[in-house]
């Protein structure tokens, strides 16, 4: 009986009380999209998702949310690591130098796995592929599939129907753990199949005929106001299947197809919209919508014509920013803040905004005081990287309202310096956008001072001072190159694995007997 009584003592003392209950988290993440597509952060965009935008009405939107990079063509893959495991993009477990740079245990450290060990539920579904499929698996209820077409089944109201099921599920349980679930889309990356009706409120079609261009209609949302016919000097990663191989856009710049595109892309982003809704709706029908941390955000932003390219692999604000919204308990409505995030920062946010031990693996800075408005942003410098094509690459630093790009691809044939003054010239404005021919096609005449400001003398000191803030940061961040006109630091940079090397492998000969 004192055995019996002591039991349900130990019992009641963990009996939670409604009031303390744990919070709940929905992190929703979908698969390339600009922020620069959406209204909440283009007021005039065409783009309608009135679910993205109540939870910026109810919640706070980031300015600044960035991820950190990449040093492969699958921007993706670097960029769902950092996600998981909250480490910068050269301490990632799938660096290039991650033996020296990444300790084993960061796969115990992963996103689900701490979650799981603080009593949370954990369910994911996400695309398949170009993500850190050991974290993934961590997720107690995993749905993953790769969904990209423009039926129920096929595309994105798949990943909405695993959520929704798994929230019938817990309340027809009266599951009262708090959860943590993961909500990945495969949508906006290509293949950009929409649905017929969204397809046909943009005014786009399903262009697979390379030989043709698709149709401009007039309800196509409108050419981006920095597109260009073309980048002004190679982007250095010669045969890059985004830039040139993406079905409906090919190596194609032109107003039709990068209209249509668009349209397509806008089609799958307001079908994507149209899921959240959904599980917005059932949280509410549940009452777990209050207690909910929710966040939306892309894995990497996207060019789309702008600046001339098509993909994910520039540093450019349309792609190097994400878009970031939080909406939860603490968070004013209708709230902006720059943020200076990384996606990197998600996890520990995670952590500290529910009372989770963040990991020490974790490199990521909790934002919650920029969530709760004490803070406007965490950081003051940004990097960014890409390094999938040719090497060095690119790379960027940013503070306040500068901005620094530098290009060195091409075994030296492309050394490049941009200086930008994003409050001045926030779309990044080349001199090639002030030709005529690109201004009467856009509708846009930028201003004289609106150009890459790297080579006025008046700026100089300016850019001296981002040279060295780059460096800086490159050092800091264990950035394992060196740019043609920075100091070598006596690094010897990974060796290069040529694309070919694994799947053209020639068969070793056998030995001769
Ligand atoms: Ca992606
Ligand atoms: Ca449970």
């Amino acid at each position: 009986m004192k055995t019996f009584l002591s039991l349900a003592l130990v019992l009641l003392a963990f009996v939670p009380c409604f009031a303390d209950k744990r919070p709940n988290i929905l992190f929703i993440i979908v698969d390339d999209q600009s922020p620069l597509d959406l209204d909440i952060y283009r007021p005039d965009s065409k783009q309608e998702t009135p679910h993205i935008d109540r939870l910026a009405a109810e919640g706070m939107v980031l300015d600044a949310a960035h991820h950190m990079g990449s040093f492969s063509g699958a921007v993706c893959t670097p960029s769902r690591h950092m996600v998981m495991c909250g480490r910068t993009v050269w301490h990632l477990p799938i660096a290039p130098k991650a033996m020296e740079t990444c300790p084993p245990e960061v796969i115990d450290n992963v996103m689900a796995e701490v979650f799981n060990r603080a009593g949370y539920d954990t369910m994911r579904t996400c695309k398949r592929g170009n993500s850190y499929r050991g974290a993934n698996e961590k997720f107690t209820v995993v749905h993953d599939a790769t969904k990209r077409g423009g039926t129920a089944e096929t595309g994105s109201a798949w990943h909405g129907e695993r959520v929704l099921e798994y929230l019938n599920e817990r309340s027809s349980n009266k599951d009262e753990d708090p959860f943590l679930i993961y909500f990945g889309f495969s949508h906006p990356h290509d293949v950009r199949d929409g649905t017929p009706e969204l397809l046909a409120k943009y005014e786009a079609t399903n262009h697979t005929d390379k030989n043709s261009l698709p149709k401009e209609r007039d309800g196509q949302p409108v050419l981006p106001n920095n597109w260009l016919p073309a980048h002004p000097f190679h982007h250095g990663h010669p045969g890059l299947r985004d830039e040139v191989s993406v079905s409906g856009v090919w190596e194609n710049r032109d107003p039709a197809t990068i209209r249509n595109e668009l349209g397509r892309e806008y089609a799958c982003n307001e079908y994507i919209d149209i899921q959240i809704g959904r599980v917005l709706a059932k949280l509410e029908e549940m009452g777990e919508l209050d207690n909910t941390y929710i966040f939306y955000t892309a894995d990497h932003g996207m060019a789309i014509g702008r600046h001339g390219l098509q993909g994910k692999q520039n540093l450019y604000e349309h792609t190097w920013k994400v878009p970031f919204v939080v909406k939860g308990p603490g968070i004013k409505a209708s709230s902006r803040a720059p943020g200076n995030i990384y996606l990197l920062d998600v996890l520990s946010t995670m952590c500290d905004l529910t009372g989770v031990d963040i990991p020490e693996t974790s490199e990521g800075i909790s934002f919650k005081p920029v969530l709760l408005g004490e803070k406007e942003v965490t950081r003051d410098v940004l990097y960014g990287v890409y390094n999938g094509g040719t090497k060095p690459g690119m790379r960027s630093v940013k503070k306040g309202d500068w901005k620094l790009i530098k290009y060195d691809v091409l075994d030296g044939e492309v050394r490049e310096t941009q200086l930008f003054h994003l409050g001045d010239n926030p779309d990044e404005y080349l001199k090639e956008h002030h030709d005529p021919a690109v201004a009467k096609l856009t509708g846009v005449k930028p201003q004289p001072h609106q150009v890459n400001l790297a080579g006025d003398p008046k700026h100089a000191e300016k850019l001296a001072e981002m040279e060295a803030l780059l460096l800086s940061e490159m050092r800091r961040l264990n950035d394992p190159w060196r740019l043609w006109d920075q100091p070598d630091d006596g690094l010897t940079p990974p060796a290069r694995k040529p694309k070919s090397a694994k799947k053209n492998k020639p068969k070793p000969k056998k030995p001769k007997a």
